[in-house]
């Protein structure tokens, strides 16, 4: 099959016409009369189809819908929210290659890690159906007689989730399968570069949700984030925003909802890094970090963008290293051996040459790749050679995060140095060691350790599992989704008293002579 029939056969199997409504609020808005974006396939540069966005009436009809919603969403007992996140679960299954094949199509990921990232979806809704069940508070022992203190999770209303174009589909579920078993309801504001995923993950749920006669729990709204984003950032009837992306709309979103004293949880920028110690096993060190620093294109929050490698092995594991980058297949991410598809379009193109040129300025040595490429017979596509770049930590350039395959290199001499260079970055969100060494582990992953949220030993900054809660540190924004008890931000904490006596006494020991 050649890519033309490839979309064709993809959108027709998950029910999807050339142009699909990108608006949900209970029902698929109209696609006649409104505008409409375009998604473009980063393989060859050529659109799949075209999605509507929603104007300022759709906008204010899905947070209203949203509301009416909510009133009836949080009365269903929290297990039997479960029971359609596990039928939704179920049907992820039944559609994982399609789905996966559109999140290939649109984000350029290879055929694995398209699958790969409906699994995550898939894995999360087992977690909330677990979860569903287990939503507990807590017992206080109450300083008066014959009165019960408890700690209790309530329903938060409605939330929205804003997610970028890498990973199209997990995040959004990340946030609104454990939001839903939560008892919220969630709107879905998708990246405008891959918003047919978005489209048809929706359209999946839907259809269990009509199926089991469900109120609806996840509402869609396509649109740019300057419009819709900003819109949701400043509704004060939205008690919480989950926002994916970069740093400075990051800031952005949540000095808005700041502001009106609204919650967020943010899960910005990485700028992760892998050190390699001289007593790593070689094998799993090369593979670790070139995964982390290849796969999706570099184009994950938890890429390997830096790594930390002691003088004693430097030249042994950056050869090795290049000799990997030599021999991975580039390309069309649809054909099975690809390891490096397309960068999202031609603008991170730019910005990859422009922090390589960056570097080279500020003395790095280009030690391998770091050009465009051009791939036979995807003239369109958005294809780069990934770059490894001998720096230094002075090197202002290595402070950021450029999404594309670009990693620098570092030299170290002892772990407190390399730790030191570890933590000297603004962002703190995934980080790993490479050693058998336990003295040398554990110190890592010690408060004298890593800065980040996410600590690895001898496996890579990226490829995180959903059990634990994600998110960083500093820059990355502090924010936790998934696993764990990140679902306590889906909800607000309430302390309820109960007095079941015949007297109201009062708390520390205060009279009220009336
Ligand atoms: C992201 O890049 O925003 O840990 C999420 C990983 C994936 C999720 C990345 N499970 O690499």
């Amino acid at each position: 099959m050649n890519l033309e029939q490839i979309r064709e056969e993809t959108l027709r199997s998950l029910g999807m016409g050339k142009l699909n409504s990108g608006v949900y609020h209970g029902v698929w808005a109209d696609t006649h009369g409104r505008e409409s974006i375009e998604s473009f396939s980063p393989i060859d540069g050529k659109t799949t189809a075209e999605i509507t966005v929603a104007g300022d009436a759709d906008y204010s009809e899905i947070i209203e819908k949203a509301i009416n919603s909510f009133e009836r969403w949080r009365d269903i007992p929290a297990p039997r929210r479960g029971m359609l996140i596990r039928e939704i679960g179920e049907e992820l299954r039944k559609n994982k290659q399609q789905l996966g094949r559109l999140v290939s199509l649109e984000a350029g990921k290879t055929v694995t890690e398209g699958e790969g990232e409906i699994q995550e979806m898939i894995d999360v809704a087992d977690l909330a159906v677990g979860l569903s069940r287990q939503l507990y508070g807590l017992e206080i022992a109450s300083e008066r007689p014959k009165h019960r203190m408890i700690e209790q999770y309530v329903p938060l209303g409605v939330t929205a989730v804003i997610t970028s174009f890498n990973f199209p589909a997990s995040v959004w579920s990340w946030n609104a399968f454990i939001a839903a078993v939560c008892g919220d309801v969630v709107v879905w504001k998708p990246s405008s570069k891959a918003a047919l995923v978005a489209v048809a993950v929706m359209r999946v749920a839907e259809r269990v949700v009509k199926r089991l006669k469900y109120p609806d729990p996840f509402f869609l709204a396509v649109g740019e984030g300057s419009s819709i984003g900003d819109r949701i950032s400043k509704d004060n009837r939205i008690p919480l925003v989950s926002f994916t992306g970069s740093i400075p709309v990051g800031k952005k979103i949540s000095e808005n909802v700041s502001k009106r004293l609204g919650k967020v949880i943010l899960e910005l920028g990485g700028n992760n890094a892998a050190v390699v110690s001289d007593k790593a096993e070689m094998k799993i060190a090369v593979k670790g970090v070139a995964f982390g620093a290849l796969a999706t294109a570099g184009q994950r929050c938890t890429s390997t963008r830096r790594v930390i490698v002691h003088e004693k092995i430097y030249s042994a594991f950056t050869e090795k290293l290049i000799d990997v980058y030599r021999r991975v297949k580039r390309g069309n991410p649809l054909e099975p051996d690809t390891v490096v598809g397309p960068l999202i379009d031609q603008n991170a193109v730019k910005s990859f040459k422009a922090a390589i040129e960056e570097a080279k300025k500020e003395g790095g040595k280009l030690l391998f790749g770091g050009t465009e490429e051009s791939i036979d017979g995807f003239p369109g596509g958005h294809y780069v050679m990934p770059a490894i770049i001998e720096a230094t930590p002075e090197m202002k350039i290595t402070e950021k995060e450029t999404f594309a395959p670009i990693l620098y290199v570092f030299r170290y001499r002892n772990l407190e140095e390399a730790i030191k260079i570890h933590n000297s970055v603004p962002q703190g969100l995934s980080s790993s060691i490479f050693t058998q060494d336990l003295a040398e582990a554990e110190e890592f992953t010690s408060a004298r350790g890593s800065d980040c949220g996410i600590v690895n030993v001898n496996t890579a900054t990226a490829g995180a599992e959903i059990g634990g809660a994600f998110g960083g540190e500093k820059e990355t924004g502090g924010g936790r989704e998934s696993g764990s008890d990140a679902w306590k931000n889906y909800m607000r904490r309430q302390t309820v008293t109960i007095n079941y006596g015949e007297d109201i006494p009062l708390s520390q020991d205060v009279r009220f002579p009336v």
